[in-house]
């Protein structure tokens, strides 16, 4: 065992999380850990204040029980939560999700990577995630929105501007975000950016339901001119039909790519010759109405594989942007054959370690997805600034400006994932993040 992985070894089995309890959160500590630890014990400072270790254990976890009645008038009881896990570097800061499979291990999991991300971002924020075992599949407009209330009213004394700002994530759109900013303002008697993704016309920002799969693209297209080529003609699979699938795949449209498919739990939407804007737009309209995209009108293109994933198709370039974990080891192995070269990650953590490995020996690079997807959370930052200065931007300035950053997270990610023979992002993302983190956690004393 070299030095790099008996370091890792003797700090995971120092987890106070146990791995068959927590596995989605010692996946994500460990992909991390490789990387920084050496980084951690060759500077005094880090060493001293055990970055790494309170960062791995979150500053505190909100658990709580959500009681609402449905339309039948029938009490329904969810469980919430809130991992608060660093404001070392700005109030707390990620989004909400709504699914069955929410538990304290994946949102754990999720406020840790959230960390690293918006430290990437250069901007003041810190690292959180919540959410509720809810699922929001065949439940009313009003039994949703008595949902977000019920949640909010539990939350609403741990959120606000300078403390804890909650946005999106799966199943938590702009629609349920004003729900909750709603519920939010009333039990606060306040108003302020304490949640972001809000409506343009109450404190919301243009571009921010854009931001994310836009982002993605822009880092997409620092990859490739990096190595002296463009979107353009590029074959794209693209996994998820929500919000960052949808936008990610209109940009590489814009920019040239042929986006082959789309898809959801049950299938994959697949168009040989690239699907159309109007394809992804009805996609967008089906999804907000809550209905499946199994049947496209003819008119569109594209044909719907039940049961299919996308990863089987030839393509250059894959965009995970569903969820954690859903490229395991087969799935990498079928990129593989399909010829794809680069997978850059919309979703969070989409790849399992194995698949990653599988991916890395045969030279795919791979963009993480803290580095890669952090252009949702970085317009966040953009909405917080602009409400803290009572101000709004135009849609070109926000998109500059997170064009801006996507840039300089590509840069300092190349920087430090420089390896001979090419970059390693994920090991740059890792440490470019890490390095901002332990500076402001080592210089504010033991806390
Ligand atoms: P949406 O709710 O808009 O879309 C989620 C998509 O993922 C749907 O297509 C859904 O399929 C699919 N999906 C969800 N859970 C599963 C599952 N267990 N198995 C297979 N497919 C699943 O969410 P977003 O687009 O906002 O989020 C997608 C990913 O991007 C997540 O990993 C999220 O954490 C990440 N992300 C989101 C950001 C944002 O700003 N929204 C920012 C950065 C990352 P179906 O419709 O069939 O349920
Ligand atoms: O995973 C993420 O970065 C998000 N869901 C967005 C978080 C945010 O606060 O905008």
């Amino acid at each position: 065992m070299n030095r790099k992985d008996a370091l890792t070894e003797v700090f995971m089995s120092g987890l106070a999380a146990q791995p068959e309890a927590e596995p989605n959160f010692h996946q994500a500590v460990e992909g991390v850990a490789r990387d920084v630890l050496t980084v951690e014990k060759n500077d005094a400072d880090y060493a001293a204040a055990r970055v790494l270790a309170c960062l791995a254990e979150p500053d505190r976890v909100l658990s709580f029980r959500i009681t609402w009645e449905d339309d039948t008038g029938q009490v329904q009881i969810n469980r919430g939560w809130r991992v608060q896990t660093s404001n070392a570097i700005g109030p707390y800061k990620g989004g909400l999700r709504f699914h069955p499979s929410v538990d304290l291990d994946t949102l754990k999991f999720l406020g840790f990577e959230q960390c690293f991300k918006n430290a990437l971002t250069g901007l003041p924020l810190g690292g959180a995630k919540g959410g509720a075992d809810f699922d929001p599949r065949g439940r009313s407009e009003r039994e949703i929105m008595r949902f977000c209330q019920a949640f909010m009213g539990a939350l609403a004394p741990f959120v606000g501007p300078d403390q804890d700002v909650p946005a999106g994530d799966i199943n938590v759109g702009a629609r349920e975000i004003g729900w909750l900013f709603g519920a939010w303002r009333k039990h606060r008697q306040s108003f302020g950016g304490a949640l972001t993704g809000k409506g343009l016309s109450f404190g919301g920002s243009e571009i921010r339901v854009e931001a994310t799969g836009f982002g993605l693209i822009y880092f997409l297209s620092c990859m490739l001119h990096d190595r002296g080529e463009t979107l353009e003609g590029k074959r794209v699979l693209i996994s998820g039909k929500g919000n960052v699938a949808t936008h990610a795949a209109l940009k590489a449209m814009s920019l040239g790519a042929k986006v082959l498919t789309l898809s959801d739990t049950g299938g994959t939407l697949y168009a040989p010759d690239g699907l159309t804007p109007e394809a992804v737009n009805w996609v967008r309209i089906r999804k907000a109405r809550g209905e499946d995209i199994a049947h496209p009108p003819a008119s569109l293109g594209p044909r719907y594989k039940a049961d299919a994933l996308p990863w089987e198709i030839e393509a250059d370039i894959a965009l995970p942007c569903a969820t954690q974990n859903e490229i395991g080891s087969a799935e990498a192995a079928q990129l593989v054959s399909s010829g794809v070269t680069i997978v850059a990650e919309g979703a969070n953590m989409p790849l399992t370690h194995e698949a990653a490995t599988t991916l890395q020996s045969k030279d795919v690079i791979i963009a993480p997805g803290k580095a890669a997807n952090a252009g949702g959370v970085a317009v966040s930052g953009l909405e917080m600034s602009q409400n803290a200065m009572r101000q709004s931007w135009t849609p070109e300035r926000v998109d500059a400006a997170l064009r801006d950053i996507m840039t300089e997270i590509h840069r300092q990610v190349a920087h430090e994932g420089r390896v001979p023979g090419g970059i390693d992002y994920r090991r740059g993302a890792n440490i470019a993040g890490f390095r901002r983190l332990a500076k402001a956690i080592s210089a504010q004393g033991v806390v």
